[in-house]
């Protein structure tokens, strides 16, 4: 038997071959978009600095095994055109060990698409590599222009988004329930494909632009080979001084910052981004005979900040919270009361608890239970009563990541990337159904993925011996 043999019959892992995606992903949007090496650039700056002047809380995160997926950190975003599409675009995020959780609704927010995010689930998974795709297919069903409609639907049925080797080796990987290395090297080199820019666009110039003025989104999913990748964005410690050095790196931030506000316990998730760039695209001539240069804008850079995960409870007060703010102040397209709007979001969010201990005492978010190293050397008997075992100091608590999304703030993502007119009303449609019926699955539901986290994590501590 050859050391080949033998090679190959070692089994990599989904989680060894997301990472592998997911650097190869980010390597690949550094030299297709440099705006965006920029921004990783200034996200590990201010991520250093924020860990070199609080101590406890890079203590903090060293203790709950989170500081090693930081920089790591980054999720991405895709729009598709078919239903197709969407459920081989399962079977191939299945492989890297990434599901569908959530469904999110974006019509009420006049962007013609519904959603879900591809992310690994357990604790393990999660914190050897988060990383996620915010996934969206487009709704044709919203479209009022029936002859556009079919004349979209007949360019994306003409379309193969991924390589003949991609659909290979994810039926590979199905049929043997993994991949070997050399497989897994092949498979993201085959999937990566899929998410690359193309500069000349599936379609003549002047469908491109009956596309566009119906809806941007629908022109950028409709007028090309495959769904590029349209943003990724790395994670900081620091969103706010993010925001603040954006311009003097020369990157242009959205106004305001999507999500709850500033605060010493951060919840659920905030981000901004810098607004897409207008890139040279080559559209086929009308007349079949060579190509017509024009310009697209879709590709963008984005920063997050991720904080606890909320309870139905917690989330509930989120939602009432931000709608309340939104009320007070209204967000204006083009940014000018942004200083007004994030000064209500502050005031009205003031009655959200901002100390994990009270979080925690009024069940709003959720937290993982680990052994001190006084509770390591002293276990607890099994059954012992959690409540007490944090007050002599054997068990701590630390928040559990928010790992998902945000229907409001993709909404104000999506906005300020498709520029302050193309606002439009749709009938508000959510069809999670349907959805579901596309992707060939049921969505996750990312409460459930928390709630088992936290409930593991307390087995774990009172059962051990
Ligand atoms: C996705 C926008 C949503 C986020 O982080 O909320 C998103 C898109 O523009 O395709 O990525
Ligand atoms: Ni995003």
């Amino acid at each position: 038997m050859s050391v080949q043999t033998i090679t190959r019959a070692v089994a990599i892992g989904p989680d060894a071959i997301r990472t592998l995606f997911s650097s190869a992903m980010s390597e690949m949007y550094r030299t297709e978009v440099p705006a965006y090496q920029t921004l990783v650039e200034l996200v590990e700056e201010v991520n250093a600095a924020v860990l070199a002047a609080d101590p406890a809380e890079r203590h903090r995160l060293e203790a709950a095994g989170g500081l090693a997926r930081i920089t790591e950190e980054r999720h991405g975003a895709i729009r598709l055109g078919t239903a197709q599409e969407l459920s081989t675009m399962r079977r191939l995020f299945a492989v890297m060990g990434m599901h569908p959780v959530g469904y999110y609704d974006l019509s009420e927010a006049g962007v013609p698409v519904h959603s879900t995010a591809f992310r690994p689930v357990d604790g393990e998974a999660l914190s050897r590599n988060p990383f996620r795709v915010f996934t969206s297919l487009l709704r044709l069903d919203l479209i009022a222009d029936e002859a556009l409609r079919r004349e979209a639907e007949q360019v994306l049925a003409g379309r193969n988004i991924f390589t003949p080797g991609c659909l290979a080796l994810i039926e590979k990987a199905e049929a043997e329930g993994g991949l070997d290395e050399e497989d897994a090297g092949r498979f993201v080199a085959e999937a990566l494909e899929t998410f690359r820019w193309h500069s000349r666009a599936n379609v003549p110039l002047d469908l491109y632009n009956r596309l566009h003025d119906a809806h941007r989104l629908i022109a950028d999913v409709v007028s090309f080979k495959g769904p590029h990748i349209n943003h990724l964005t790395p994670r900081t410690l620091d969103i706010d001084a993010v925001q603040r050095m954006m311009p003097e790196k020369g990157i242009a931030p959205k106004a305001v910052v999507e999500g709850p506000p500033t605060r010493r316990c951060p919840i659920l998730l905030r981000q901004t981004s810098f607004k897409a760039l207008s890139e040279p695209v080559d559209f086929r001539a009308s007349d079949g005979d060579g190509w017509r240069s024009g310009v697209h804008t879709a590709r963008f850079g984005e920063i997050e900040q991720r904080g606890i995960a909320l309870t139905p409870k917690g989330r509930a007060l989120y939602d009432t919270l931000l709608q309340d703010s939104r009320r007070l102040v209204a967000p204006a397209a083009d940014g000018s009361n942004a200083a007004q709007y994030m000064a209500a979001l502050q005031e009205v969010f003031a009655p959200f608890p901002d100390s994990w201990d009270e979080i925690r005492r009024q069940e709003l978010g959720y937290f993982a239970y680990s052994l001190t190293k006084a509770g390591r050397s002293n276990p607890p008997a099994p059954g012992s009563d959690l409540e007490t075992l944090i007050e002599i100091g054997l068990v701590r608590f630390d928040p559990v990541v928010y790992e998902d999304f945000l229907p409001v703030s993709a909404a104000g993502i999506f906005q300020s990337n498709l520029g302050d007119d193309s606002q439009q009303d749709f009938t508000a449609s959510p069809n999670q159904q349907r959805f579901e019926a596309d992707l060939g699955a049921p969505v996750l539901n990312p409460f459930d993925l928390y709630a088992e986290i936290e409930r593991a994590s307390i087995a774990a501590c009172v059962a051990a011996k």
